[in-house]
C-alpha cells in the first residue's frame, strides 16, 4: 500500500485541512501504509523547547524491508535503479527490486562480517554509482548509521567528518569519472587517513575504473571480495521507530557543519508520502533526480522516497555538461523520463549554452520538472517551463532543507496553482509561518514577509545534530521562542503562495551548496599570510551566489594575484572546490562596529556593486575604510 495521493488542488486543500486539524491522525493514516513489525504506541510527543520530538514512538520496523522486500511481490522484475554511466556511450544498467534485493542482502552480509552492527558510523565517499545507493541501503539492513560525504569534499573536510562521528569505516572506489575528469577518489581517503581517523578500522573499496591506487593490507578491502559470494538474504536489523537512520553534515552560520540526524520511522513516512505527492509518481513511471547522494536531495529523493513508492529511479554518474550541453534531455529522451528534478544552478548553466542543446530531442514523456536547492531566478524558471516543459509541463518549485528531510513547500505536480518564483504551498502536515524578525511575532495576514519559520513537527524533522543537542537547540529552536527556525527569509502573497527569499544568516548558497561564510573564512585564514577575512555572498549569473572574500594580509606580503591563487589552493584543501572564492579583495581593514562585530550589511553591498546604498556608516569604529573598500572592488 502506498500512502494517500492527491488528485486535485480541493483534495490538496481537505488533506491539509485535515493534517493540521488531526496531524497525529493524519500521520497515523499515512504511517500504516508501510510495513511494521511492530506498530506505534504513540504517534507523536513533541516539545520545541529542549527539542525533543518522537513520531511512531514504540514502532519498529526497517526502513529497507519497506524499500525492497515489500515490492518483491509486485515488481521483483521491474527496475528499481536505472544506472546511467559517465559515457554516453557505455551500456545502461537496469537493475530490478530483485537484484537490488539482493545486493543489498550481500553487502549488509559483507557488512556484518567486516564487524559492523547496529549504531556503528559508515562514512562514504563514493561517486554515483549504484554500489554507493546499495550499500547505504546495506547499512540501513543491518541499523548501521551511514554518513555520506560529498566526493567533492577535500581530504580535510573528509576527515573532520568522519571523526566528528567517529566512523569506524569509509567505504569508497578507486576513481570517479565526471566528464573528463577522473577523480583519484581513494588517494584522498589515504590523505584523510594521514591527517588521522583514528575511528576507522576498514577502508572498504568499490572497483569502478580498475586503475592502479596504493593498497594498505592493514585497512583496505576490495568492496567485490567481500560481497561477492555472500548469501542473497540478510535478516533485517529491527529498529525502534526513532533509531538514528543517518548522519549527514551541513553548513550554518558559525563553526564546523553539523552532522544532522534522521530517524527511521518519520523518515521514511514523510519521504515516501511527499515524493508520491509532489512529483505524482504513477506506477510505471521513470523519475530521475540530477542531485547528487551526498546531499539530501540524493538521500530523500533518489534513494528512500522513490524506492519506498516502489519506483524506479534513475541514478546519475555524469555532468550536464559532457559530452556537451545536451546530456541532460538525451538521458530523457533516452530512458523516456517522466519526472525530471534538478537544481537552478544547472538550468542556468544549460540556459547559458544555448537552446540548440535543448531541440531534436523527444522530452514527450515528461509529465513533472522539479527545481530545488536555492531560489529559481524567473528568466530560469520560465526558460525550464519553455525549453525543458514545452509550456504543458508542470514546474514544481520544491522548498526545503537537510534538516527538514523532505519537500516542505511546493506544488503537487499539476495541480497546484504555479506563479515563477513561487514555491507555492505548503505540504500537507506543514504549518509555515512568517515572523517579523524584530518582534519575533508571527506575521497574520496576506501579503507578508519575515522569517520563515515552522510551527508544528513533522515526521522528517531533524531529531538532534550529531554529538551536541545543545547546538541544534541554539541553531534552529532558539531564535523565535516556540517553533522551527530554517534560516530563510520569505514572503506570501495576496494569495498565501510562498516565495523563498534566500538566507538571512550567514550560509551562502553557491550552485545550491550550502556554506557558512565561518567555514571559508577559517579555510582561507589557514593562509600562513593571512591575518583576517570576511566572507560574503554576492549575486552570480549561474552559481546564484558567489563568494567575495576580503583580505587583510601580513606586512611584506606581495597582495597579487599569485597570492590569491595561493589562498583558492588553501581552501580547496581545507574544504574542497565548491568553497573557493570567486573575488578575492585585498583591503587594509575591514568595517567594523563599536563592538568589534564585521559590518557584513556594507561588505554584501559593496560586493553587489551597490556603493550607492551603503546606508548609515557613522556607527563604524572606522568609517574611513569604506572608500578603499568600494574603490578596490574587484
Ligand atoms: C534541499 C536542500 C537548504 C537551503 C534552504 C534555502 C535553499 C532549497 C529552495 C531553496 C529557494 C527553493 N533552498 N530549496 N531556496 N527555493 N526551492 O537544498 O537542502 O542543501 O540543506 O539547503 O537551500 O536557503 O535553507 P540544503
Amino acid at each position: 500500500m502506498l500512502p494517500t495521493q492527491i488528485t486535485s488542488f480541493e483534495h490538496y486543500q481537505s488533506e491539509y485541512a485535515r493534517s493540521v486539524n488531526d496531524p497525529e491522525g493524519f500521520w497515523a493514516k499515512q504511517a500504516s501504509t508501510f510495513n511494521w513489525r511492530k506498530k506505534w504506541d504513540h504517534v507523536l510527543e513533541w516539545n520545541f523547547e529542549e527539542p525533543n520530538i518522537k513520531w511512531f514512538q514504540g514502532g519498529k520496523l526497517n526502513i529497507t524491508e519497506n524499500c525492497l522486500d515489500r515490492h518483491l511481490a509486485t515488481r521483483s522484475q521491474q527496475t528499481a535503479l536505472l544506472f546511467e554511466p559517465n559515457a554516453p556511450g557505455d551500456p545502461a544498467r537496469h537493475i530490478s527490486y530483485r537484484e537490488l534485493y539482493e545486493e543489498v542482502c550481500k553487502t549488509g552480509n559483507a557488512l556484518r562480517e567486516l564487524g559492523i552492527g547496529k549504531g556503528d558510523r559508515v562514512c562514504f565517499y563514493m561517486p554515483m554509482v549504484p554500489e554507493l545507493a546499495i550499500s547505504v541501503l546495506a547499512c540501513a539492513r543491518i541499523g548501521a548509521i551511514h554518513s555520506v560525504v560529498f566526493a567533492g569534499f577535500s581530504a580535510q573536510a573528509l576527515a573532520d567528518r568522519v571523526n566528528d562521528a567517529d566512523c569506524k569505516m569509509i567505504i569508497c572506489s578507486d576513481y570517479n569519472k565526471r566528464g573528463n575528469k577522473n577523480i583519484g577518489v581513494k588517494e584522498i581517503v589515504d590523505e584523510a587517513l594521514a591527517i588521522g581517523c583514528p575511528s576507522v578500522q576498514t577502508v572498504l573499496v568499490h572497483r569502478n575504473t580498475g586503475e592502479e591506487i596504493a593498497w594498505d593490507e592493514s585497512y583496505d578491502v576490495w568492496y567485490h571480495e567481500k560481497v561477492d559470494g555472500q548469501a542473497a538474504e540478510c535478516p533485517a536489523e529491527e529498529m525502534d521507530a526513532e533509531d538514528v537512520l543517518f548522519i549527514l553534515y551541513t553548513s550554518g552560520s558559525t563553526g564546523k557543519p553539523k552532522g544532522v540526524v534522521h530517524t527511521c520511522g518519520g523518515y521514511m513516512v514523510y519521504t515516501a508520502y511527499s515524493f508520491l505527492n509532489v512529483f505524482q509518481y504513477q506506477p510505471g513511471d521513470v523519475y530521475w533526480c540530477t542531485a547528487d547522494i551526498g546531499w539530501i536531495t540524493g538521500h530523500s529523493y533518489i534513494v528512500y522516497g522513490p524506492l519506498l513508492c516502489g519506483a524506479t529511479s534513475l541514478m546519475f554518474e555524469g555532468v550536464p555538461t559532457y559530452p556537451d550541453a545536451g546530456r541532460f534531455w538525451e538521458v530523457c529522451a533516452k530512458h523516456k523520463v517522466n519526472q525530471f528534478y534538478t537544481a537552478p544552478t544547472a538550468i542556468r548553466a544549460l540556459m547559458a549554452q544555448g537552446d540548440e542543446f535543448t531541440e531534436g530531442y523527444d522530452l514527450s514523456h515528461l509529465k513533472v520538472i522539479g527545481s530545488v536547492g536555492e531560489p529559481i531566478n524567473e528568466e530560469a524558471w520560465e526558460w525550464y517551463k519553455k525549453h525543458i516543459g514545452k509550456d504543458t509541463v508542470p514546474v514544481v518549485d520544491t522548498w526545503w532543507q537537510t534538516e527538514t528531510g523532505g519537500m516542505m513547500i511546493s506544488g503537487m505536480g499539476g495541480h497546484s496553482p504555479q506563479k515563477p518564483t513561487f514555491a507555492g504551498y505548503p505540504l500537507p502536515g506543514i504549518q509555515p509561518c512568517l515572523v517579523d524578525k524584530n518582534t519575533m511575532q508571527e506575521e497574520e495576514g496576506n501579503p507578508a514577509a519575515g522569517l520563515l519559520a515552522i510551527k508544528f513537527p513533522w515526521p522528517s524533522i531533524l531529531r538532534t545534530t550529531w554529538g551536541d543537542h545543545l547546538r541544534c537547540k541554539h541553531t534552529y529552536f532558539s531564535t523565535i521562542p516556540g517553533m522551527y527556525f530554517t534560516g530563510d527569509g520569505a514572503r506570501r502573497d495576496a494569495d498565501g503562495m510562498y516565495r523563498i527569499i534566500g538566507r538571512v544568516d550567514d550560509v551562502v548558497n553557491v550552485s545550491g551548496h550550502r556554506l557558512g561564510t565561518a567555514e571559508v573564512e577559517n579555510a582561507i585564514d589557514e593562509h600562513p599570510q593571512v591575518v583576517e577575512s570576511a566572507v560574503v555572498g554576492y549575486p552570480h549569473d549561474i552559481k546564484g551566489q558567489g563568494i567575495y572574500a576580503y583580505v587583510i594580509v601580513g606586512a611584506g606580503a606581495g597582495a597579487d594575484d599569485a597570492l590569491r591563487a595561493e589562498i583558492v589552493a588553501t581552501v580547496r584543501q581545507e574544504i574542497g572546490p565548491i568553497a573557493k572564492p570567486d573575488k578575492i579583495q585585498f583591503v587594509s581593514a575591514l568595517p567594523k562596529t563599536r563592538s568589534g562585530k564585521i559590518m557584513r550589511r556594507i561588505l554584501r553591498k559593496i560586493a553587489a556593486g551597490e556603493q550607492d546604498s551603503l546606508g548609515d556608516v557613522s556607527t563604524l569604529l572606522n568609517p574611513e575604510v569604506v572608500e578603499e573598500l568600494i574603490l578596490g572592488r574587484v
